[in-house]
């Protein structure tokens, strides 16, 4: 935890850097969400509590021209959304799951979920995100799952 960084950078009017007390010391809240994996199973009624999407926002001052999120992971793991998809109070960064810290498995310290979403698109062990003016695909988007993700219309695959 001494030498974690999490980074906000690219179309913002002030990019941050946020050491893990830092992080600690914004505000957050506790949701009860759904959890969706694209292959097939579902996981109800998670408590997660961290730091909501917009409060990120807000401290980094979005661009007019900013219209798309790339998150990044410790483990090279990267995956894309528009950015009016991430300025949802549920798109969190989930610092405890059932009031206890994130396990490591399930990405911990830090976490994105986007209960709207697949989760392949929530990035565990995160790090960075970076706003830019155009799409990008991360990962499984470059692979063949679907950049929407929309699980109620079972999104699953893109037809590249
Ligand atoms: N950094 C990182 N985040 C990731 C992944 C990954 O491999 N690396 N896998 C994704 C996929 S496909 C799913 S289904 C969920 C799984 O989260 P869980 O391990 O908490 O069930 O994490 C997502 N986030
Ligand atoms: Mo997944």
């Amino acid at each position: 935890m001494e030498t974690w960084e999490f980074t906000v950078t690219g179309a913002v009017e002030n990019e941050l850097t946020y050491s893990w007390r830092e992080f600690n010391d914004l505000p957050r809240e506790t949701q009860l969400q759904d959890f969706h994996c694209v292959t097939g199973w579902s996981r109800f009624d998670n408590e997660f509590t961290g730091v909501t999407f917009p409060t990120i926002v807000e401290r980094a001052g979005v661009r007019d021209d900013a219209e798309h999120v790339v998150f990044g992971s410790l483990d090279g793991y990267t995956t894309n959304l528009p950015l009016d998809e991430c300025l949802r109070e549920e798109v969190l960064f989930v610092l405890e799951l059932d009031g206890q810290p994130l396990p490591s498995e399930h990405g911990g310290p830090l976490r994105v979920v986007t209960p709207h979403k697949y989760a392949y698109k929530g990035a565990k062990w995160v790090t960075s995100v970076t706003f830019l003016t155009e799409p990008k695909r991360g990962y499984w988007e470059l692979r063949g799952y679907s950049n929407t993700a929309n699980p109620w219309a079972e999104e699953r695959y893109s037809s590249l």
